[in-house]
């Protein structure tokens, strides 16, 4: 269903005529209020008044992830501190946090993103979500929360973890739509096997899935095991959390909501702008947020946007599901491979699960890469019988060296042996770079 027609069928040019007036504003704020953002666009030479067309905004610069962590806390803060009443960062492990701060109109456009994109999973406010992304800093939890509040359903704010409880909870309430990260439904599904719960015969009729990769191969396994309707969902804290982006009945790319978010498209290692239906980085300037707006953030997702329209009867641009990030792109001899690749790739075979984890190091004589694949093996398959072990792991090597195009080494696990996740997974260690 679609919850904002206004907004999300609008007429294409009148959506452009208001991106370019929202940017326009936005600019020209910006550089009278942030140092940080007057500085840039100084360095560059470009004035707000440069800005006369929507395709001028590849004259300003972009705005990276270190310029975020150089401005920590309160740098890019475009507003007085007094208005801001809601604080989210980002998790920090590999750095300094990167800070996003709302008013009360931030947070009314980022439920606004929401309220679309559980309306187009088929949630009502007649409908229970249970809401399993985690509460906190993090932009899940609180995110999906103000969506779901917008919609006017009720609302489990159950949070990450507490799995059990999480399935009792589902059944009590009769749970329609449930949201988490992708990996946690399926160890979800898992623990509800071992309890000796059918998660088929629950309420549940769709779930909303993101902020971590995943595959249209394990699309269909969460589809089949839950007996559900699987979305993707898209977002990142430093632009606002889920609801940048989200799939509509058609599961065919995620509708952007470009009133409120502009996406380009570019090419990660010139900068340069790539038309509608190319492959690069997905670079995003909010286009409405008051209290810590981002001109060009380059968010090192690799996406493209669909040049046709959806006929869905939203006109509002879609980006297919995600391929990767660049920051996780695997070059092994060579060869680039994102990890959802392979994941798509394990789930086709038969005898594992799609658990796995891509262990990457370099060889110190040869300095030549060497990739090895953990992969568990499902239970009933699993045996100290080393032909057929062997005949599996010879079967999942040849998968992936004629799909992906690389020999990995292949591990075969026990069962339940890699750790499971109730919020992002953790599929790569990469060596190489300790
Ligand atoms: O993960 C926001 C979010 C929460 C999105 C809940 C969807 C659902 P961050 O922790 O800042 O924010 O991580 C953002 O996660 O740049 C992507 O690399 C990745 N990501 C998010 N959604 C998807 C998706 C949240 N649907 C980073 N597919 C982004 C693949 C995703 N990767």
């Amino acid at each position: 269903m679609i919850w904002n027609i206004e907004k999300e069928c609008m007429n294409v040019s009148s959506l452009r005529a208001l991106q370019f007036a929202r940017l326009k504003n936005l600019v020209e704020h910006l550089y009278a209020t942030v140092p940080f953002y007057k500085v840039k666009f100084d360095e560059v030479g470009v004035k707000p008044h440069d800005i006369k067309s929507l395709k001028d905004i590849s004259k300003l610069p972009f705005t990276t992830k270190s310029d975020l962590r150089e401005t920590y806390p309160y740098g890019l803060l475009a507003i007085p501190q007094s208005k801001i009443v809601e604080i989210h960062m980002s998790s920090g492990t590999t750095g300094t946090p990167v800070v996003a701060a709302y008013t009360a109109k931030d947070l009314d456009d980022w439920a606004e993103g929401m309220a679309r994109t559980l309306s187009a999973a088929g949630a009502t406010r007649n409908d229970t979500v249970q809401n399993a992304y985690g509460y906190g800093l993090f932009t899940g939890g609180m995110g999906v929360h103000h969506g779901a509040r917008k919609l006017g359903a009720s609302i489990i704010p159950a949070s990450s973890g507490n799995t059990q409880k999480q399935l009792t909870l589902m059944r009590d309430f009769k749970a329609n739509i449930f949201t988490c990260t992708p990996s946690y439904a399926m160890y979800m599904a898992e623990k509800a096997a071992e309890l000796g719960i059918d998660v088929k015969k629950l309420a549940l009729r769709a779930g909303c899935f993101g902020a971590e990769p995943w595959s249209e191969g394990m699309r269909k396994k969460i589809e089949e095991s839950w007996n559900i309707k699987a979305y993707d969902i898209y977002g990142l804290t430093e632009i606002t959390g889920p609801g940048s982006a989200f799939e509509c009945s058609e599961q065919e790319g995620m509708h952007f909501n470009e009133d409120l978010w502009y996406p380009e498209i570019i090419n990660p290692d010139t900068g340069e702008p790539l038309p509608d239906g190319e492959k690069g980085e997905l670079v995003i300037t909010t286009l409405t947020k008051e209290g810590t707006p981002i001109i060009r953030y380059r968010t090192r997702d690799i996406t493209y946007i669909y040049p046709e329209p959806c006929c869905c009867g939203r006109t509002t641009r879609r980006i297919h599901r995600l391929f990767g990030r660049t920051d996780d792109l695997l070059i092994i001899r060579g060869v680039n491979v994102f990890p959802s690749q392979i994941e798509n790739a394990l789930v086709g075979i038969s005898g594992v699960e799609p658990n796995y984890q891509i262990v990457v190091d370099r060889d110190p004589h040869t300095h030549l890469d060497v990739a090895e694949l953990q992969v568990e093996v499902c239970p009933d398959q699993f045996s100290d019988e080393t032909k057929g072990m062997e005949s599996l792991r010879n079967n999942i090597s040849s998968v992936m060296k004629s799909k992906l195009g690389i020999l990995l080494k292949i591990k075969l696990v026990e069962p339940k042996s890699i750790e499971r996740s109730t919020g992002k997974a953790k599929r790569v260690i990469d060596n190489r770079k300790i």
